[in-house]
């Protein structure tokens, strides 16, 4: 038996089958490109930021390209940042003027999007940031990037967050209303407080009555975890969790998100670029632990991914055009199967199937507990050609064992000494 979450009020029947998303984040940050939070650490003010929302002119943009690479790496849902921090709209907001259409980009870019991405049979997902540092009523905090202004500081008591919490339930009605059906809701994020500035989280946000906006608008639809209120899915961010992600001792819907490199926003100089093959590891890693793995591209100014991010885009793609069915449809092995060292198990409970991962290829043999007498065939996915098996015991006696024997139920595979050219190895074991 693997694990199962209860239900939510959200669909993640197709989440949990599809496991691999691409996140996009592109906004005017991608003109400084130097890290979306660019306002917010050099304490730049909305006056001098102004000159990004001047000469934002994405001439090259073309979703359907975008979709595409989405498309053959594999991914089956994306999410777009449709307003990050910086409180710019990609799309055509009838509650500001600080979005794309009065840029030089002259339209929304959100509807065009959404369409190229349907069009490639991806889910659709968007991002709304609840941190807003251009919206006049937004309150100062420990982000905001006048946090240092004392000038500033002195009129924040002028502000009504209140019309600030109005703003953000009105453009959500917006997305949820004008851009068709919408899967996947990703509002980011709630703040502590300090000593210097309150907080902001559901109060201020209104989590309770916007949760029932958006229910009311599209009731099927996936919602995070960020209004401080737990919904459909818990977003672990930038790490890997080292298990199934629990809430109250119980297993939840998860997804982690994660960057190529180390900032969301397109970052021109920034060189931490993760390899083909840690990418591939880390979705692996995510699926065997029952999650997902949202993966993240930052678009230039030109409007465009750049080539680092297509180069390891297609190089998942070609992964995941011969190894995709140890990731759909997958998730975390039964508890009886141990994780061999150096390898992560994935399986098919609908295929009655395991996907052993190797992560560090053995040499010539590969010892699996707990598969003894369990196991009918096995295979190198790549190129589907046989690995032999060793049983240890008779099969008749596996059934009678005691836990503490269950060392003895050991199968060993025998494995080419020479690894298959792949990113990661896996072998398909067809179970009894
Ligand atoms: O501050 C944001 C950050 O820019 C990015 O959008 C990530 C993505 O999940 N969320 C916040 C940091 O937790």
């Amino acid at each position: 038996m693997t694990l199962q979450p209860a239900k939510t009020m959200g669909d993640t029947d197709w989440f949990v089958h599809d496991r691999f998303g691409m996140f996009i984040h592109w906004g005017l940050y991608a003109l400084p490109a130097r890290h979306e939070w660019v306002k917010s650490v050099e304490r730049i003010d909305t006056e001098t930021y102004d000159k990004y929302f001047k000469h934002f002119d994405p001439d090259l943009y073309d979703p359907d390209l975008w979709a595409s690479a989405a498309s053959e790496a594999g991914m089956k849902y994306f999410v777009v940042t449709t307003k990050h921090h910086e409180g710019f709209t990609l799309f055509d907001s009838a509650l500001t003027d600080y979005k794309a259409p009065n840029t030089p980009a002259g339209r929304d870019l959100l509807k065009p999007m959404v369409e190229g991405f349907r069009n490639h049979n991806l889910r659709v997902g968007f991002y709304h940031s609840l941190l807003d540092w251009h919206h006049p009523h937004y309150t100062l905090d420990t982000h905001h990037p006048m946090r240092d202004n004392a000038e500033y500081g002195a009129k924040d008591a002028e502000k009504d967050v209140r019309k600030y919490a109005e703003y953000l339930h009105g453009q959500t009605r917006e997305l949820l209303t004008n851009y068709g059906k919408v899967d996947i809701l990703w509002y980011d994020f709630s703040v502590g407080r300090t000593e210097k500035f309150a907080g902001k989280g559901r109060d201020v946000w209104q989590s309770e009555q916007l949760i029932q906006l958006i229910r009311s608008l599209q009731p099927h639809i996936i919602l995070n975890d960020r209004l401080e209120i737990d919904q459909d899915v818990k977003t672990p961010e930038q790490y890997q969790p080292r298990e199934w992600v629990h809430v109250d001792g119980k297993p939840v819907v998860w997804e982690a998100c994660q960057t190529f490199s180390g900032s969301w926003g397109y970052h021109r100089d920034e060189s931490s670029w993760k390899s083909v093959t840690m990418l591939l590891q880390m979705l692996v890693d995510s699926v065997s632990k029952g999650g997902n793995l949202l993966l993240n591209v930052g678009p230039t100014g030109r409007g465009e991914f750049d080539q680092r991010a297509l180069a390891r885009l297609k190089g998942m793609g070609r992964w995941m055009r011969l190894h995709s069915r140890s990731i759909y449809g997958c998730t975390q092995a039964p508890a009886e199967f141990s994780t061999p060292q150096d390898c992560r198990l994935t399986y098919n409970p609908k295929t009655n199937r395991i996907y052993v991962h190797v992560f560090a290829w053995p040499f010539r043999h590969l010892h699996l507990d707990g598969f003894g007498g369990r196991v009918e065939y096995a295979q190198l996915l790549n190129d589907a050609s046989e690995v032999r098996m060793l049983e240890r015991i008779p099969e008749e006696s596996y059934g009678q064992m005691k836990p503490a024997e269950k060392t003895k139920s050991l199968l060993t595979l025998e494995l080419p000494i020479q690894q298959p050219d792949e990113d990661v190895s896996v072998v398909e074991l067809f179970l009894k």
